[in-house]
């Protein structure tokens, strides 16, 4: 039966800017709809944020007008199926209020058949302050609970309206508190029973096989014909009364989902027809655990897909854009493939954030991506009281109803750095037990929903945290738990600081760089091209974020010539601190079994962690990426005397490595070469190779180590220095050289050259970048983009020519 969209344009006004009357594509935001009719110039550019901060401080209406005909009205029910209303929004149908809602992460469906009339309708959608909203809340609080005001957000009180949480700003983020609705909407006919839900449960048994139970929710009717199709098999069944029904398939040797690297990723569809309704799914057949068994360390944090212990690889996700018209399907499918393409396996949907669309989920069920999802609460304190909890408890049924099912989840987490929170801030500090249980009575009821929703994944009750009921620092506890590792960027830790803890699972650390010229080029105006102009200090959201910077590369480097020469070397600097933690712990394995670095994306253009620019970019870090997150990696480890390399296998097969290690000096000349041949078992951390430090301290202190292993077609590279403060190495000046032939680009140099980064303004990228290159190698790198635009303006960056 014929679905009515109510998707494309509608008309957008404001009863306090009567002057405002302009079409606003919905899904969509009204912020979007204002730049697009050139009422505000691009938040983005610039230092425009401040001068649209007004747009959130109207009231906003949506409307427009459709058509029901006889037939339509004709069934049992008119469904208007609603997700993603943001936030405080009341409908009305032909002037009269239906429906209103308050909370972004709640799904809704309502009957509007009785509103309905034969002809043209209108609907119209209100969008009320929220920051007004959000003052009025805090005065009826019971007690004061402090939100992260100042140090993320711009506005007070925002954790108390369930909203994206970095609407109102981040540490990265701008300031748009945008309205909106962002899923399609639709209005589905109901014939006579309303098909609801279906869910899809596994059950694991010894011998390999599984069975999957298909519960279809639908209107307590019995007697209508269900019809369920499961990969290929394909069951007839009758509704009851009690508004479920079930079928069971067995799978004898079912199709195995991996996350990726570790195997294949089939999809078994599932199709439930009834009443001229459908609901189709895909389902990866996976058994899934987290270990989290005390062991001779302290506990296990452990993730298991099919009895094989994984090694979680990724990074941390937040939203698309501050905009959200801009969170496409196609924003999504690039973000998440450069993901795969660095050989990350795993993605925390960051609780600051928002639960993601469908689409999100089921691109990472097809690339194999595990999920980490949290709950959407974040650094601030929240309410527990009967009726901010009520509020939750919906929106949490709603969201692990719709996306349980999905292969790609890993686990659900309760918050954000919520704990850590009750240290932050001046109340709870000096109230810990109240705040605590506070803090507790919430969280609880995460878990028992969660629990009833989903007995199938284990609840972590906030990220990073120790374990159920333990309150204690997981910043710094690296013997169990989750941990999010900051000692480096916030604390000034140097980052030799990665090597001093060993962490089960470090699920944040970053280090933040500035944006590529490239970026820069795209929102700073020429005049601002220097690191302390308006423009670029009003897009660095961490106060002290560019000293940070600028200060570390006074402890490592010579200190760089130039505007353009200072955004190469920041992004440098990023990938060194980000690769000391992972190939350290990457070499710990099995102690350590999971590393997700802060952050892979930008919600607009911005100074900050990201490992992908605003534009889809890589900065040299998701270069890095690429090579120590690859399946087979070869990291160096300084001992305390001698320095070793290790072979690591993340995968399930063995893996036959052969390469070469060699120590050069800085004029290019071989002082030493020795050959690797290797077995490496399946999830094998061994050493490979070692040389004790009186031998190469001795002489040749003044050189480095380079690695070039082959395992069966991967290939990978790892370069060594002797100390991390390159400012004090004998560096030579190389003249890198390059020579474009079509969509190959090779490249020479006459002494060993660090870093060589290619850049150039348009799209694409590139096969490699941030490499080492030694004099007699050629290298070939291929670009990913168009062609034709490659030979005009193609920058190559080395680290002896940044100063
Ligand atoms: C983390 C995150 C974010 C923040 C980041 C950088 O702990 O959870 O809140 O953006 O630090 O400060």
């Amino acid at each position: 039966m014929s679905t009515i969209s109510l998707d494309g344009v509608w008309s957008l006004t404001s009863p306090q800017r009567p002057e405002i009357s302009i079409p606003i594509t919905i899904p969509g935001d009204n912020y979007h709809a204002l730049m697009s009719a050139g009422i505000i110039a691009n938040p983005y550019e610039g230092t425009n944020e401040k001068d649209v901060q007004w747009v959130a401080e109207c009231e906003w209406i949506i409307e427009r007008t459709f058509d029901i005909s006889a037939e339509q009205l004709a069934n049992q029910a008119l469904d208007l199926h609603l997700s993603r209303v943001d936030t405080l929004a009341s409908f009305s149908i032909n002037e009269e209020v239906v429906f209103t809602s308050s909370n972004m992460f709640q799904i809704h469906r309502i009957d509007l058949k009785p509103y309905l009339k034969e002809g043209k309708n209108r609907i119209q959608v209100t969008f009320a302050r929220v920051d007004e909203e959000a003052k009025q809340r805090a005065g009826q609080l019971p007690f004061p609970v402090p939100s992260s005001m100042g140090a993320n957000n711009q506005l007070p009180h925002m954790n108390l309206i369930r909203k994206t949480q970095c609407h109102s700003g981040w540490d990265w983020g701008i300031c748009l508190v945008v309205s909106g609705i962002y899923d399609a909407m639709m209005i589905k006919p109901v014939k006579s029973v309303r098909l609801e839900q279906v869910q899809a449960e596994q059950t694991w048994f010894p011998d390999g096989s599984v069975e999957v139970l298909v519960t279809v929710v639908h209107q307590p009717i019995a007697g209508a014909k269900i019809k369920v199709h499961f990969g290929s098999q394909c069951t007839a069944l009758i509704s009851s009364s009690a508004g479920k029904t079930t079928a069971r398939f067995h799978e004898k040797s079912p199709n195995l989902w991996w996350p990726v690297g570790y195997g294949e990723q089939p999809l078994y569809s599932l199709v439930v027809k009834m009443d001229e309704q459908e609901i189709t799914k895909k389902i990866g057949l996976r058994h899934l655990e987290l270990n989290n068994a005390p062991d001779s360390v302290g506990s296990a944090m452990e993730f298991k897909v099919n009895g094989f212990p994984i090694v979680a690889k990724g990074a941390n996700w937040i939203p698309v854009d501050a905009m959200p018209s801009n969170q496409t399907l196609q924003r999504y499918e690039s973000l998440l493939r450069s993901a795969v393409d660095a050989n990350m396996n795993m993605i925390r949907v960051w609780g600051g954030g928002q639960y993601e669309a469908d689409e999100f989920y089921e691109l990472c069920d097809e690339l194999g991506l595990l999920v980490w999802q949290d709950m959407m609460f974040a650094c601030s304190l929240y309410p527990s009281t009967p009726e901010f909890i009520a509020d939750v408890e919906a929106e949490i049924r709603d969201q692990i109803q719709r996306l349980r099912d999905h292969a790609c989840i890993a686990l659900w987490c309760g918050d954000n750095e919520v704990i850590g929170a009750l240290n932050w801030y001046e109340e709870s500090r000096n109230n810990r037990d109240k705040y605590a249980v506070n803090y507790d009575r919430l969280n609880r009821r995460l878990n028992d929903i969660i629990s009833q929703e989903d007995p199938s994944r284990c609840f972590w009750p906030s990220s990073p945290c120790n374990g159920g009921l333990d309150f204690g620092d997981a910043w710094h506890e690296d013997n169990r738990g989750d941990m999010h590792f900051w000692d480096v960027w916030h604390s000034g830790g140097s980052f030799d600081a990665y090597l001093g803890i060993k962490p089960r699972f470090c699920s944040e650390f970053g280090f933040q760089s500035w944006p590529s010229f490239a970026e820069v080029k795209t929102f700073v105006p020429e005049d601002d091209w220097n690191v302390t102009s308006p423009t670029f200090e009003s897009h660095q959201k961490n106060n002290s974020g560019n000293s940070i910077i600028t200060e570390m590369f006074t402890r490592y480097f010579r200190f760089p010539k130039g505007f353009e020469q200072m955004l190469y070397l920041s992004q440098v600097q990023q990938a060194i601190a980000i690769k000391t933690g992972c190939e350290y712990w990457r070499a710990q394995s099995p102690i350590c079994r999971g590393m997700l670095y802060w952050q892979l994306n930008d919600n607009w253009p911005v100074s900050s962690w990201s490992s992908i620019e605003y534009s889809g970019r890589w900065k040299q870090l998701h270069y890095h990426a690429k090579r120590f997150y690859s399946p087979v990696y070869c990291p160096f480890v300084e001992t305390e005397d001698a320095i070793t390399l290790h072979l690591s296998n993340n995968s399930r097969e063995n893996k036959h490595v052969t390469g070469r290690v060699i120590r050069m000096d800085w004029q290019g000349q071989v002082l030493g070469e020795w050959l690797l041949n290797e077995e490496v078992l399946a999830d094998q951390n061994c050493v490979a190779w070692q040389l004790s430090k009186t031998e190469w301290q001795s002489e040749h202190h003044n050189s480095f180590f380079h690695v070039i292993i082959e395992a069966g077609d991967e290939m990978n590279q790892n370069t060594w220095f002797t100390s991390p403060k390159f400012k004090s190495l004998d560096l030579q000046r190389a003249n890198v050289s390059f020579e474009i032939d079509g969509e190959s680009i090779v490249l020479t140099t006459d002494k060993p050259a660090f870093f060589v980064h290619l850049e150039h303004d348009d799209g694409g990228r590139f096969s490699d970048s941030s490499f080492t290159l030694l004099p007699g190698e050629e290298k070939c790198i291929h670009y990913f983009g168009e062609e034709n635009l490659i030979a005009k303006n193609l920058r190559v960056y080395d680290l002896s020519n940044s100063y």
